[in-house]
């Protein structure tokens, strides 16, 4: 088994580590139920996964927020830790690794990592000067900031010109990494690797950026200002730079550092790394940096997502303007809103969170729809699926040709491919659209073909060829369909495939083609299974 866990690395992705600072908003939840949607595809796929996600503990952002709390920090992180394990656990994340900045295997990789960097000649000291914003956690050189006046207080303060966040000004002897020395072989690196960021117009200003030079970067801070860290090793006097601590937590939670020969066990390289579009310069310019240094593999692929804005300006802690998860988790549930974070979240544009956008998704779709079709097929009163499996088996695709049902058979014998493709190239967006369109295709056939109408009575449950081969198909689509939507509503697809009767065995990708199984078809309530009441009921008119 030790040759196997060398030959298949797991598939492994991650989310960024969230701070502690403030609680969790939708923005966090959305990160996390993508990056478990891309999990989940994996699983779906046969792959063995894992999914790393976390909190980051460290910095002044953190040492301020505890210190108005007046708590200790530590508890001040296990508190704000559990809140972001508890929002996870809700939202039904299948997460493998919970990583803290705090754990003691972390901060043995980050010593480690320190020792390595130093040993190669990439650290020194030198004296710095310049902004830094704690609410972003970096510095800022003097081009990047600007003179603002800040109308609540009157006040003058600098900002800087990429985040609008205060700046202070700081003069401190501090260490620094030659970054400087990673120009030439990050370019490379972009020039070679095109598609490494997702969507691809991101990758211009991160080259763009490198382009232009790239300086030292300070990764230390004195003691005395930043006390809540990692020291840095036999040096008391600095603490080690919140974003190299919390970078590393990609590699902890895989092993790092590694035995010889164990590298692959922990699933390193990461596969993706899901990101917000705020952060994409620490992810695609420091941590490869940081791990060329480290003579480590970089990622395969960092998928950068854009913003939740609430009516029209970013969501974000700092300013307050948040939707809380935890409420919005009771009043839709779990299934309910991720299938609306993956369907109506931005990707490439930001999208902007409105209740009533999650209502219209719930009518149109998900009920009117989805919910619909389910019933109309496995409740039909003069026909049943099993019934119709049995008496017309697995049909050729040539058996279709002369049928009216041939356009639809043709749609969805392609879905699950343009489905499997849009997952692959990280796009959840445009997989659960095409899932839906697939769903209103098959009511619109159902519809069109009105098997009602062309009921035979030949005896109990026995309506005709031409009505079991209606059924048939809006079986296999709701089957098909029902596969897929397990990475994003996993409780509900769950009923879903329960109610058809399907295999618990037989929900794999492989599975998900016409007359794969002809297993299916008696549903689970039948076994004694019960349900209750309809897979996705009507909202009450309050709603
Ligand atoms: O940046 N819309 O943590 P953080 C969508 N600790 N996603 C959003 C969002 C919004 N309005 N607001 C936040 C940090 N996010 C660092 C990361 S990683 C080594 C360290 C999501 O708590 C998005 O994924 O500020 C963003 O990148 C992340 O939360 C930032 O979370």
């Amino acid at each position: 088994s030790q040759q196997l866990a060398r030959d298949h690395k797991p598939y492994y992705i991650t989310t960024p580590i969230f701070y502690v600072n403030a609680a969790p908003h939708v923005g966090h939840l959305y990160t996390l139920v993508l990056t478990d949607i891309l999990k989940r595809w994996r699983v779906l796929k046969g792959e063995t996964a894992l999914m790393c996600t976390g909190t980051d503990e460290h910095g002044l952002k953190v040492q301020r927020a505890s210190a108005k709390a007046g708590m200790d920090p530590q508890l001040f992180c296990d508190q704000g830790a559990a809140l972001f394990k508890e929002l996870a656990a809700r939202a039904l994340v299948s997460n493998d690794h919970f990583v803290r900045t705090t754990d003691a295997d972390h901060k043995d990789a980050v010593a480690y990592a320190w020792f390595l960097l130093q040993e190669k000649g990439l650290i020194y000291i030198k004296k710095h000067e310049g902004w830094y914003s704690v609410a972003d956690e970096a510095f800022y050189p003097q081009s990047a900031v600007q003179p603002h006046l800040d109308p609540p207080t009157g006040r003058k303060i600098m900002t800087s010109v990429e985040t609008g966040s205060e700046v202070e000004w700081a003069s401190e002897e501090n260490y620094h990494f030659r970054l400087s020395h990673f120009r030439g072989p990050l370019l490379q690196f972009y020039q070679e690797n095109p598609e490494w960021i997702t969507p691809a117009h991101r990758m211009k200003d991160v080259v763009q950026a490198v382009e232009s030079g790239l300086e030292d970067l300070s990764i230390s801070r004195p003691s005395e200002r930043l006390a809540w860290g990692i020291r840095v090793p036999q040096d008391n006097s600095q603490t080690i730079y919140v974003w190299l601590d919390a970078l590393m937590n990609y590699v902890t939670k895989a092993g790092y550092p590694w035995a010889p020969g164990r590298d692959h066990a922990g699933g390193w390289p990461a596969d993706c790394h899901v990101i917000g579009k705020d952060i994409v310069r620490f992810h695609c310019i420091y941590w490869p940096a940081f791990l060329m240094a480290l003579g480590l593999p970089l990622p395969k692929r960092i998928l950068t997502h854009a913003h939740w804005t609430l009516g029209g300006s970013k969501m974000s802690k700092s300013t307050g303007r948040v939707v809380d998860p935890f409420l919005a988790l009771d009043r839709f549930g779990p299934d309910v809103m991720r299938c609306y974070l993956a369907h109506d979240g931005g990707i490439q544009d930001d999208g902007n969170y409105d209740n009533v956008q999650i209502i219209k998704l719930y009518n149109n779709f998900l009920w009117a729809q989805v919910g619909n079709l389910v019933s109309r097929i496995t409740r039909g009163k003069k026909w049943s699926v099993r019934g119709a499996i049995e008496r017309i088996g697995p049909l050729p695709a040539s058996e279709w040709a002369e049928d009216q049902g041939y356009n639809f058979y043709n749609t969805l014998s392609t879905f699950p491919s343009s489905v499997a493709e849009s997952l692959d190239a990280h796009d959840p967006r445009r997989a659960v659209r095409i899932i839906a369109d697939l769903i209103r295709s098959s009511n619109q056939y159902v519809q069109n073909s009105a098997p009602w109408k062309k009921i035979l009575d030949y005896g109990p449950g026995a309506p005709g060829e031409e009505v079991d081969k209606i059924v048939y198909l809006a079986a296999e689509a709701l089957r098909m369909a029902g596969i897929l939507l397990q990475p994003y509503m996993p409780n509900k697809a769950k009923t879903m495939l329960d109610q058809l009767g399907v295999d618990d065995a037989r929900r794999t990708f492989e599975y998900c083609a016409i007359g794969r199984d002809m297993h299916y078809g008696t549903p689970k309530v039948e076994l004694g299974v019960k349900y209750e009441g309809a897979l996705f009921p009507p909202l009450s008119s309050e709603e």
